[in-house]
């Protein structure tokens, strides 16, 4: 499953230029069995399989360093945000552990540091997930990204939806470009930018202006929107 998403355009750029590295374990090498089971019924009864845990341990022991931190991908874990993204960009080695099944013996939880979610929603495995993670978290890792203003100016940098964006041509379907982006006004360019974010994030996503750093500029323009007829 990692195989295509995980090697090919930035990500396999990143990993030749020795930006990252990317290593998949596969958990059944770590069983005993001759049918390399890695799951089981679950005790008390109930539908569906659930992990097993000595392969896991076994597993992670033998890809865990003293520097590594261990996340397990699971719809309980605390959703991931860009925040979290970033500080996870910072650390030395992150070891993914992806669930499959039902879900994994309890007793997992104890072999690792964070359990993180991706979303509301429940999955058949954390690898989609866990390739969420790394393709987010290698976009902060400095390099990776060609241009490292536009990480910094994404959505959700300054916790806020980013600005809409246009390119050639100036009419398409007899809808035009914004005057002001031709105009050449620096000033007026960003001024419209951050009000246009502003705006698609009170209609959109109003639960974000709560936590966004808001000047008396971006107070001015909200007023601004809020007092436009319709
Ligand atoms: C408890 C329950 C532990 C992540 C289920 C593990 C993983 C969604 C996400 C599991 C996932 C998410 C079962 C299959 C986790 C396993 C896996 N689904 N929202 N599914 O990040």
């Amino acid at each position: 499953m990692f195989q295509g998403p995980l090697n090919e355009s930035l990500l396999k750029k990143a990993q030749s230029k020795g930006l990252l590295s990317l290593k998949v374990t596969n958990l059944r090498d770590f069983t005993t069995d001759k049918h390399k089971t890695a799951d089981d019924t679950p005790y008390g009864g109930g539908a569906g399989m659930v992990m097993k845990v000595e392969p896991i341990a076994k597993a992670i022991s033998k890809v865990k360093s003293q520097k590594s931190k261990v996340i397990s991908l699971c719809p309980t874990g605390k959703l991931l945000t860009q925040e979290k993204i970033k500080s996870l960009a910072k650390e030395e080695h992150l070891v993914l552990l992806c669930g499959h099944y039902e879900g994994i013996d309890e007793r997992v939880r104890g072999l690792v540091d964070e359990e993180v979610s991706i979303g509301d929603y429940v999955l058949t495995g954390g690898e989609i997930p866990a390739m969420v993670l790394v393709d987010a978290v290698a976009r902060h890792i400095p390099g990776v990204v060609k241009e490292e203003e536009s990480v910094k100016k994404d959505s959700f940098y300054e916790g806020l939806l980013d600005y809409p964006s246009y390119t050639k041509p100036e009419e398409f379907e007899g809808r035009k470009v914004p005057e002001v982006l031709l105009s050449g006004h620096h000033a007026e360019i960003d001024r419209w930018r951050r009000k246009e974010a502003l705006r698609r994030t009170l209609f959109r996503r109003p639960d974000l202006l709560a936590g966004a750093e808001l000047n008396a500029e971006d107070r001015k323009l909200l007023q601004e929107i809020i007092a436009e007829p319709e």
